[in-house]
């Protein structure tokens, strides 16, 4: 995250990460991508984030990821679901989106605690310029690195979860020729700041960007792509999470 700030205990009890490493491999589970819990055994994700042939396990509960967290709980992923119609291009990324099933016992898999707790779905479409937050152990405006080695992650991105508060971008004006240039289609929002300085970052995606519906903190986005980070007029791309609705649901009621 950007310009971010540290997010106090329990304040953003629904942010997971997603930590992956080769199949069949005793190496460390490090750090890929972040996700949201909708469900005791459901994630939400980018679809980019899952990649073949991995072991993936979630964290949840903890600022730190440090394993030896009293709250924080570990699970093992069941499987992964990415969107049939994700697509990236050289210029955007499409229907990037995904569920995790998590492994538990009798449709328990987390535990709701003070520090693990669900974020609710969209109903509907929310107005442009409302105040939304996001979150992640992504990289920081501090110590851009070329190219972030999630093996090192502590060393590029942040060892203690960041958020930030970003305003939903009117979708034609996010589409106009100097902002993305008509790339975006309807699986895509943009939120953040067009003067630049506050966005999400590699390592956030997959990612929660949440905005109050009702009083509820509702997952109106995952983190997705951007041109670079933080920069003037090029704000955050998110998958818009209203438009996979019935995709959501129709998964996990579904899933054996
Ligand atoms: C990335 O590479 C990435 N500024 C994620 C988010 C943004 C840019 C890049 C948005 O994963």
């Amino acid at each position: 995250i950007f310009g971010g700030l540290k997010v106090s205990p329990g304040a953003i009890p629904w942010q997971v990460s997603l930590q992956a490493r080769p199949s069949q491999s005793s190496r460390p589970f490090s750090h890929t991508c972040g996700g949201v819990l909708i469900a005791s055994c459901w994630v939400l994700t980018a679809g980019h984030c899952i990649e073949p042939n991995k072991e993936r396990q979630v964290v949840m509960g903890s600022l730190s990821l440090d394993p030896d967290d009293p709250a924080a709980q570990v699970l093992e992923v069941e499987k992964a679901i990415r969107h049939e119609n994700y697509r990236e291009t050289p210029s955007a990324v499409y229907n990037d989106i995904a569920l995790l099933k998590l492994r538990g016992a009798n449709g328990v898999c987390a535990n709701e605690t003070q520090f693990v707790k669900t974020a609710c779905l969209p109903t509907g479409q929310l107005p442009d310029g409302m105040e939304c937050k996001i979150s992640g152990w992504g990289a920081t405006e501090s110590k851009q690195p070329r190219m972030i080695n999630y093996e090192h992650l502590s060393n590029y991105g942040s060892s203690h979860l960041l958020e930030a508060n970003v305003l939903l971008i009117n979708q034609e004006k996010c589409n106009e020729r100097q902002i993305y240039n008509r790339v975006l289609d309807s699986s895509m929002l943009c939120a953040g700041h067009l003067q630049g300085g506050v966005d999400s970052c590699q390592g956030d995606s997959g990612g929660p960007l949440t905005c109050k519906e009702n009083g509820a903190h509702v997952v109106y986005g995952l983190v997705s792509w951007g041109d670079q980070c933080g920069k003037k007029n090029k704000p955050g791309v998110y998958a818009r999470v209203t438009n996979f609705l019935d995709w959501i649901n129709s998964k996990i009621q579904t899933s054996p």
